[in-house]
């Protein structure tokens, strides 16, 4: 059977679809030539001396791995020269990075999550890399903080890798969701996955429940729900995975369905949930809305949120739509 490529698809995307022009064409390819640059990092391990600890925390004051600097520094290198960016921020950075001044610049923003899950690099799970784009605002010259401030509807194109079994590129430019999986050997990437869409109803939830003593008393209701089987309320049996990768999860749940939570709690008040708003929930939101799934953070959309700080943290409930409603309309009536 013959598959196109991502080169194809974007350019045909660019034909029959004005809405994505040679920038964001330009965009998407680069980012897919890094997401290969890491996958090939991810890959050799232990062989490339990449795993462990750098010795010293990123700025969510999380230990940093090798590989989250030496991905940070893949995606920075292969966008700043494209002309296509105003600017870029990162998990790994705490504030934006500049485009050096002997590069021209362009209308978007790019960022990111070099590499998500990758507490679970020097196990051997599979982790992930999470991007979002935006518009830079009209006549700002020199993007700061400021600049990425923007809810996540408004973003023109979000997407994922996850470097599993096969690393795969899960993408969205505002019209359904495709996914590519990477071809080793020719460094292509070969749409595999057209039109990804999520089932409406699950039977597999995804949560961290070792904290279900900090949960508040919605998401208890709804997980004690799920787990009182078919002789509980909902009258079904429900299965549970939890990966410690958001991007394997979601992949799981763009899969196959699913619903993925990672709410507020207690155990830290001083944070309203552990993913981050800007390159974690925001792009995951997107690409799970337009493959049919709701993404909330358990009182109102995730798309809908103004941001008021670059690496600001949310709760986040995503995945199947009508299980993510019936957890907002638990928090609605508590
Ligand atoms: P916990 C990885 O660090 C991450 O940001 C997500 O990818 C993942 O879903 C979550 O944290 C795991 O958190 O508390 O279960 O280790």
């Amino acid at each position: 059977m013959r598959r196109i490529t991502l080169t194809q698809y974007l350019v045909e995307q660019q034909r029959e679809r004005a809405a994505i022009c040679a920038d964001l064409r330009l965009l998407v390819t680069l980012v897919a030539r890094a997401v290969q640059a890491i996958s090939v990092a991810v890959g050799k391990g232990a062989l490339a001396g990449v795993l462990g600890d750098m010795g010293r925390e990123n700025v969510q004051g999380e230990a940093q791995k090798k590989l989250d600097v030496i991905a940070n520094e893949i995606l920075l290198e292969a966008n700043e020269w494209g002309g296509h960016l105003a600017a870029m921020a990162s998990e790994e950075m705490a504030a934006p990075h500049s485009i050096p001044h002997r590069y021209p610049k362009g209308e978007y923003l790019l960022v990111f999550d070099p590499l998500d899950g990758s507490s679970n690099i020097d196990v051997n799970i599979a982790v992930g890399t999470i991007f979002s784009v935006l518009r830079c605002p009209e006549g700002v010259a020199d993007p700061g903080e400021e600049a990425f401030l923007q809810a996540g509807r408004t973003q023109v194109c979000a997407g994922y890798a996850v470097y599993g079994a096969a690393t795969l590129l899960v993408l969205t430019l505002g019209s359904g969701v495709h996914g590519f999986t990477l071809d080793r050997e020719s460094g292509q990437f070969y749409l595999t996955h057209p039109d990804m869409s999520i089932p409406a109803d699950t039977r597999e939830y995804a949560i961290n429940a070792s904290n279900a003593r900090f949960w508040e008393p919605p998401v208890r209701r709804y997980i004690d729900e799920l787990n009182a089987g078919s002789a509980g309320p909902r009258g079904l049996n429900f299965n549970m995975r939890w990966v410690g990768s958001m991007v394997a999860d979601v992949h799981r749940i763009m899969t196959r369905g699913g619903i993925f939570l990672y709410p507020r709690d207690t155990k830290d008040i001083a944070k309203p949930g552990k993913l981050r708003l800007l390159y974690e929930a925001n792009p995951m939101a997107l690409i799970v809305e337009q493959a049919g799934g709701a993404a909330s953070d358990g009182r109102m959309r995730i798309l809908d949120i103004e941001p008021d700080g670059l690496h600001q943290r949310v709760a986040v409930i995503i995945g199947s739509r009508n299980e993510v409603e019936r957890v907002v309309s638990y928090h609605l009536v508590a």
